[in-house]
């Protein structure tokens, strides 16, 4: 026997399915579809071992799905337009288109490699005018039906590169490149009306049946239903019949409003913005409380600053009680009314903000009426029943709540009202390597859109990145150009899409592209929504909330009819490695290390002790990847998909070990070994029939169950009762059997081993192995024969013997007779099925 060499077979096989157009995807096909997808991929260079777990998943389940008989669209392309092209543009000096289309031919070639089933005749990337130009007109699209709006709002300032920055820039509230403290800065931009959407995509939320429990957590959460109470405090001094409002707040307990200390608003509220024009140390407090970035979480972790405008309010229910008006850094302008009442007591933000500033912590929740006069420690947030709250006393939060609510909209100073967390998607990124908007400004007629004629608006090839900033700003003509509608000198919008644009819709331009509109909907939706899509939980809530969001709003003027992108979702665990660190702390490649004469590691240059780190996700940063290239080239595709498939629950992390994939590899070669037994031709096996039925049930079982690792476990303990069974007609039959259910994990080594048998034809057209379900059930037990209590044999039998005929079939036993040596039995004790107890 010889040994599998991949180095031969992996090229040949790739190039028979090229040839043969195998996993080209027919939309005219008659055969029922599966639309299989993986989190198409950022270009970043190369293919890391994270991507080979994921597409090696989606790909199992495409083969499998194709040998069932379903007409399967398994596509790739790349996600090409973001930021680290840019910033290797500034590093490298090479365009970002460039180094972008070089990374891809790279990246596509290693795919091709790991002999993936992917219709490469439907690739496509984001960053080709083909692409973007139709996410354009639908972004025109949603402009005209005015899902599409513009409005100021703040972003990240870096003051000393005079650049916007995204969040991710923003490093504990300073520039990333520059280390100077980010300003905010308030800018005009575009928006997507998302929050248009709220209540349909938490809905929606609950026909996902297929998609784990966590991720429609977190999408709920995100999306962030509050129903409170909106209300407002009168200034005290404002004359009578003034305005009626002065300060808005929403509360999302109204129970606890006897239990307010204090207002606060935001530093961008109008009244602390017309306070700080007349007031240096309210401008100055302002300022203090902007610095910092502008995320949710920037502002979170914060320290909670508050300045005393020494205005006061009346509260809603007491006019003789007053309250003080704080500007509070904690609280956010878009959220709600920009205002709030503190209730030190019931509230954690507002505790610290109480405890530091002096205000008084009222209860106005207990545990019981009792408990009314228990002093409050900490905040506590939870329900209970209202204390020290006049009229509310003795009634739950949740009733005391509703009195309030009722209270307000009857006597009209506050009505009912339900929040979202959720904002509006802002889409304007000041950067070079997007899709650019297309919209034209003109002086005198606004925002215009772009004539659908003209196009797609394309990116100039000649830009500069010696200088921070948008390029698009500093090009000599490119944003200059004609009004459109009244033919005035205008300027092009600069601002260029968030790249999560581009992903909220590349799957469905996988399903059907033609050249002049962005989608056939008819096409698409033969293959929409996507049956399993494959991707890490990072994406869990953005791209994936995002996404929805774009094909609902498709689906709302009237380009789709699908609702939901993607019926099945599932998310992979991370590929995880050792990590080592130098005694100061500095991460090391295994290659920095060698054994020193002790058997310690010692780090290679210093001669230092190496520190064994934890096992963590493989990151350049802790030098602990490895790369895919290497290890494809030593031991072929189909092991290391096969050790991708193998360790771990897919939903699990899965450790990478030189174990691991060594192990894979004798899998493969066994099963090459087994392939290369002479057919028999002849013979009946019925246990080994059975088995082999098991595993047709239990592999696909764990196909469908997205249960690698279990079809794997199967496949092993087939494969050892192949290796046990004497040549039959049985075996050959089992071992084509293990061809079959082997191929898509290891397409490789079936093909090879398919055509050694003689198989017609190509195995990736072969039809799945079916069961018969009688065959499942194990008709034939062992049951132990003890003889004075000491195991002396085991015998085979058919479940269910009764107990006379067991005592009597073990008695016949050679070994229980020379046992025995013809004396009687004194008496025998039967556990039908397991036990027969002979004592002597
Ligand atoms: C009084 C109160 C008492 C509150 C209490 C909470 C607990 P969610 O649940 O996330 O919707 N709030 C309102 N507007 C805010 C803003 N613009 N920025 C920051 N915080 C704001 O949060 C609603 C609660 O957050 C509101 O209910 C309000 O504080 C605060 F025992 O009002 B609450
Ligand atoms: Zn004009």
């Amino acid at each position: 026997t010889n040994r599998f060499d991949p180095a031969v077979a992996d090229r040949r096989w790739q190039q028979r399915w090229a040839e043969a157009e195998s996993f080209r995807a027919d939309s005219l096909s008659a055969k029922p579809r599966a639309y299989v997808l993986e989190m198409f991929p950022y270009p970043s260079g190369r293919i890391h071992m994270g991507h080979v777990r994921n597409y090696t998943m989606g790909d199992v389940l495409a083969r499998f799905r194709r040998m069932q008989g379903f007409e399967v669209l398994h596509p790739m392309g790349w996600d090409a337009f973001g930021m680290p092209a840019e910033n290797a543009a500034m590093e490298k000096r090479v365009h970002p288109g460039a180094w972008t289309r070089e990374n891809m031919a790279a990246m596509r070639a290693q795919l091709k490699s790991i002999g993936f089933a992917l219709d490469w005749s439907r690739e496509l990337a984001t960053c080709d005018p083909e692409y973007y130009g139709h996410e354009q007109a639908l972004f025109l699209d949603l402009l005209e039906a005015g899902l599409v709006f513009r409005k100021e709002s703040e972003v990240n300032w870096d003051p000393v590169d005079m650049t916007v920055l995204a969040n991710e820039q923003v490093i504990d509230g300073k520039g990333w490149r520059s280390g100077a403290t980010v300003e905010r800065k308030k800018l005009s931009q575009w928006f997507l009306r998302i929050t248009d959407f709220a209540e349909e995509l938490l809905e929606g939320l609950g026909t996902l049946d297929q998609w784990p429990d966590k991720v429609r957590l977190m999408q709920e959460n995100w999306i962030g239903k509050s129903r409170g109470l909106q209300f407002c405090f009168r200034l005290v001094g404002t004359p009578p019949g003034g305005t009626s409002c002065d300060i808005d707040v929403f509360t999302t307990r109204p129970d606890t409003i006897f239990g307010a200390s204090f207002v606060a608003i935001s530093p961008a509220h109008p009244i602390a913005e017309a306070l700080a024009a007349d007031r240096a140390e309210v401008a100055e407090f302002i300022a203090k409380a902007r610095a910092g970035g502008t995320s949710a979480a920037e502002i979170e972790t914060a320290e909670k600053i508050g300045f005393d405008t020494g205005l006061e309010v009346v509260h809603p229910l007491d006019p003789n009680w007053r309250l003080p008006v704080w500007i509070a850094n904690f609280v956010l302008m878009d959220y709600g009314t920009g205002a709030l009442f503190g209730v030190p007591a019931h509230d954690a933000r507002d505790f610290d903000f109480a405890t530091k500033y002096h205000l008084p912590v009222r209860r106005v929740v207990a545990t019981s009426l009792d408990a009314a006069s228990a002093p409050v420690i900490e905040a506590e947030s939870g329900a209970g029943v209202a204390v020290n709250s006049q009229f509310l006393d003795g009634l739950t939060t949740e009733q005391a709540a509703a009195e309030v609510v009722r209270r307000a909209e009857t006597a009209g100073w506050g009505q009912g009202k339900t929040l979202y967390r959720l904002r509006d998607w802002g889409v304007s990124r000041q950067r070079y390597w997007g899709t650019p908007i297309p919209v034209i400004h003109c002086d005198r007629c606004g925002p215009v859109a772009v004539p659908r004629d003209q196009l797609p608006v394309v990116l100039p090839e000649d830009v500069s990145f010696d200088v921070p900033g948008n390029p698009l700003d500093r090009h000599p003509s490119w944003s200059k150009v004609d009004c459109p509608t009244c033919g005035a000198p205008a300027r092009r919008e600069t601002d260029t899409l968030d790249t999560f644009v581009d992903s909220s819709w590349y799957f469905i331009r996988f399903a059907s592209q033609p050249d002049d509109r962005p989608f056939d909907r008819e096409e698409a939706e033969k293959w929409l929504p996507v049956g399993q899509y494959i991707g890490g939980v990072e994406h869990a809530i953005l791209h994936l909330l995002y996404a929805r969001f774009w094909t609902r709003a498709l689906a709302r003027i009237g380009k789709l009819t699908v609702q939901e992108p993607f019926k099945g979702l599932f998310t992979q665990g991370m590929v995880t490695h050792e990590t080592f660190q130098s005694p100061d702390g500095r991460w090391l490649n295994p290659t920095e290390i060698v054994v020193g004469e002790a058997g310690q590691l010692v780090e290679r240059a210093t001669g230092a002790q190496v520190n064994r780190g934890r096992v963590e996700k493989m990151s350049k940063s802790k030098k602990n990847t490895v790369d895919p290239g290497p290890i494809l080239d030593r031991y072929g595709a189909d092991a290391v998909r096969w050790f991708m498939l193998s360790d771990s629950p897919p939903e699990r992390d899965l450790e990478w070990s030189e174990g691991g994939i060594e192990g894979a590899n004798r899998f493969v070669q066994r099963v090459w070994r087994l392939a290369q037994s002479p057919i028999s031709g002849s013979g009946e096996e019925p246990a080994l029939n059975r088995k082999r039925h098991r595993a047709v049930a239990a592999v696909g079982d764990a196909i469908e169950g997205l249960q690698f690792n279990k079809s794997v476990a199967a496949l092993y303990e087939f494969a050892h009762a192949i290796e046990k069974a004497p040549p039959s007609a049985t075996r050959d039959e089992a071992i084509r059997t293990l061809l079959l259910l082997v191929s898509p994990a290891a397409p490789h080594l079936a093909e090879e081993a398919w055509a050694l048998r003689g198989e017609q034809g190509l195995i990736i057209d072969a039809e799945w192995p079916t069961f018969d379900p009688a065959q499942l059930v194990d008709d034939e037990v062992t049951i132990a024969i003890q003889i004075n209590g000491k195991l002396r044999e085991t015998m085979i039998a058919p479940r269910g013997l009764s107990r006379d005929d067991a005592e009597l079939r073990a008695l016949g036993l050679p070994k229980v007779q020379a046992q025995l040596a013809g004396a009687t039995p004194r008496k025998v004790i039967v556990v039908p099925d397991r036990l027969v107890n002979i004592v002597a």
